[in-house]
């Protein structure tokens, strides 16, 4: 069923969902495959609509630490898999986490992202590392004052019941589809309910949880769909979506990049289907440039807010703007102003929170 903004029915299925109606599978596919400008400037218009409605004109920034880019995984997609023997590595110590985490904060982020590739040495529970991880995490919360999300992959039971237990708020880990092939093809070896377990887990603990997908991996329109439809039935509090980045002596290094209208679209749709939730605009995919017409689907959150001179990585994109400190507060405020939207107060980053629980 192609819809046109000049049909009727386009304007009637976005009043609808405006309105808080449940979406269809059809419908939602409906609108992820507009592709007239106008009928995408329509969604658009009508996601951040809804936005405001939630969240007003105020946007939430998060500042992201990836601690250690060591990994024992293989994800094909992912620079960091273990097989990429071509990539410099490096595993900070308690004091540089700390130490970007203090400048992210004094820099006026509402969280700090703590990101680690599933780093052996860190996670193995004999060794000295999962303590230190716990310690590194603490002293990141007592430091900055701020909540904190975790992003270490799998870990184990009792890394997480700890982390619950010292007030750590996030904890994130992403299905990057919900087409079960396609899992196993994207993050072979790796269970695909053992991720959902695994979140399930860290809610029951009292914990929130962001859930994401990439577009760009193989996907169909019916596998997007049924992506958004399983976040929206999911407990998860963020949903995010990120545009697929080919990555050098990876397997899919030969991969055809995607622009980055497909990560709008899903953006826009979910913020009809989800409008309470926080949807990240992440800084990863099209860095600073890339901000502005996420935010314009209805994003947020503006997340992977990166320290310069930190010697720290991306994820999808290793370096992109983040030496130059375009990755920082000072650039993004410009685009958010633009777009008549401001930084949430710390209190009603924290009053979000409360509100959640
Ligand atoms: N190692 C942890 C994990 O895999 O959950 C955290 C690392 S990072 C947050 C992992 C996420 O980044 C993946 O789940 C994927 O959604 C995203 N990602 C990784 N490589 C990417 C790429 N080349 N392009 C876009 N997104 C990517
Ligand atoms: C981002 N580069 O927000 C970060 C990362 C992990 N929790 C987040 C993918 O885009
Ligand atoms: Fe490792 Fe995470 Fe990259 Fe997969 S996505 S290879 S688990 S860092």
């Amino acid at each position: 069923m192609i819809v046109k903004a000049s049909d009727k029915s386009l304007m009637e299925l976005l009043t609808r969902l405006k309105e808080g109606h449940p979406a269809k599978k059809q419908e939602v596919k409906t609108l992820l495959e507009l592709s007239d400008p106008k009928d995408i400037a329509l969604l658009f218009a009508t996601a951040t609509k809804v936005r405001e409605i939630y969240f007003q004109d105020r946007v939430f920034f998060y500042g992201f630490v990836y601690f250690s880019t060591f990994c024992r995984n293989d994800c094909r997609f992912c620079q960091y898999r273990q097989s990429n023997k071509a990539l410099a590595r490096y595993r900070k110590t308690t004091a540089q986490i700390v130490s970007a985490a203090r400048e992210l904060a004094e820099a006026g982020v509402h969280l700090i992202d703590l990101t680690m590739g599933e780093d052996s040495q860190i996670l193995s529970s004999e060794s000295f590392g999962e303590k230190g991880f716990l310690d590194m995490v603490k002293a990141v919360q007592q430091e900055t004052g701020l909540p904190v999300m975790v992003s270490p992959g799998i870990v184990t039971d009792h890394i997480l019941f700890h982390l619950a237990d010292q007030g750590i708020e996030w904890y994130a880990c992403y299905q990057e589809t919900f087409n079960q092939s396609l899992y196993a093809d994207l993050r072979s070896g790796q269970g695909f309910e053992k991720r959902l377990v695994k979140k399930q887990l860290a809610k029951d603990l009292g914990m929130f949880v962001e859930e994401g997908v990439m577009t760009g991996v193989g996907e169909t329109l019916d596998d997007l769909t049924d992506a958004i439809i399983c976040m929206r039935d999911s407990p998860a509090d963020q949903v995010r979506v990120m545009t697929f980045v080919p990555q050098a002596n990876t397997p899919m290094a030969g991969a055809m990049p995607q622009d980055s209208l497909r990560e709008c679209l899903c953006i826009a749709v979910m913020r009809l289907l989800m409008p309470d939730r926080l949807i990240p605009a992440s800084l990863d995919v099209d860095g600073l440039s890339g901000l502005g017409k996420r935010l314009e689907a209805g994003a947020n959150v503006v997340t992977s807010i990166v320290p310069a001179q930190k010697g720290l990585s991306g994820v999808a994109n290793q370096f992109l703007d983040i030496e130059e400190s375009r990755r920082s507060l000072d650039h993004i405020l410009p685009v958010i102003k633009a777009q008549g939207l401001k930084p949430a107060l710390p209190e009603e980053y924290q009053a979000w929170i409360e509100n959640r629980q």
